[in-house]
């Protein structure tokens, strides 16, 4: 019996897992695109209240409405949302993901709808730079291409975790940290929400190309969200929100 119940879990997983993603035209047909994102990184994707909100969310109500049908959001923990993908969970990931080759192997990316990179944020303003990091703690959220570089820096003291970016920031302001690594965007929003945390932004740490991102494989959605981005980004639309949430265009050049 037991064994029985683990196949059926078993066989339960596998055709979860290996069910096909929904086409575009399947969506198309639906009317309605499901979309996840993380709520949690402002400005990007964050709740204002009970609204998810932010450039990327307001970006994929513009792709959408170019791709003809409405979006259904999700918000999950960051780390929830590329496996969601492959369990058909979602359609489509937007929460600033960048392209690395590792998760390249496990979804599709679209083309980018920004350039970004990671950047070092202190108190003690004489750490800008990389080797400033030596013998220090920096801060990190987990699973992010922030914590994958930094881990690279062989002389950093210690790297501590946060399940959430903002909780991050909270261990700078704090002080139980040195060094807080995120997005050059979400650093400099900080600052302006707080400049009474006397934050000071250094250099990259790395650079990176962010993307929306969809089952490994799902070709006809990635054709149809390039070709919704690639729209946006002519007629104006994209333009005017990176300016609206940045004071810039921050598409990749
Ligand atoms: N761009 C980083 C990454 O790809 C951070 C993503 C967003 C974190 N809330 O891992």
């Amino acid at each position: 019996m037991k064994l029985l119940s683990q196949l059926v879990a078993l066989a339960l997983c596998l055709v979860t897992t290996l069910g096909e993603a929904r086409t575009f035209e399947e969506i198309k047909k639906d009317g309605k695109i499901i979309v996840a994102s993380e709520g949690g990184f402002p400005p990007f994707n964050f709740f204002q209240g009970p609204k998810l909100t932010g450039f990327e969310i307001e970006l994929a109500e513009a792709l959408a409405k170019k791709m003809g049908v409405q979006i259904e959001w999700r918000a999950l923990a960051f780390d929830a949302l590329l496996a969601g993908l492959r369990q058909d969970r979602w359609d489509m990931v937007i929460a600033s993901f960048g392209v690395t080759p590792v998760r390249a192997k496990a979804v599709s990316f679209t083309n980018p709808h920004y350039c970004s990179g990671g950047v070092i944020v202190a108190k003690n303003p004489a750490i800008r730079k990389a080797d400033d990091l030596a013998d220090k703690v920096v801060a990190v959220q987990t699973g992010t291409t922030y914590l994958e570089n930094v881990q690279k820096l062989a002389k950093v003291k210690e790297v501590k975790n946060f399940p959430k970016d903002t909780d991050a920031r909270a261990a700078l302001v704090s002080g139980r940290v040195d060094a807080w690594v995120t997005d050059k965007f979400v650093a400099k929003a900080a600052l302006e929400a707080a400049p009474s945390a006397g934050l000071t932004i250094g250099d990259f740490v790395f650079v990176e190309h962010i993307a929306p991102a969809v089952k490994k494989g799902n070709t006809s959605l990635v054709e149809a969200i390039n070709k919704a981005l690639q729209e946006v980004m002519a007629d104006g639309t994209y333009e005017a929100l990176s300016k609206k949430y940045f004071n810039e265009d921050i598409r990749c050049r």
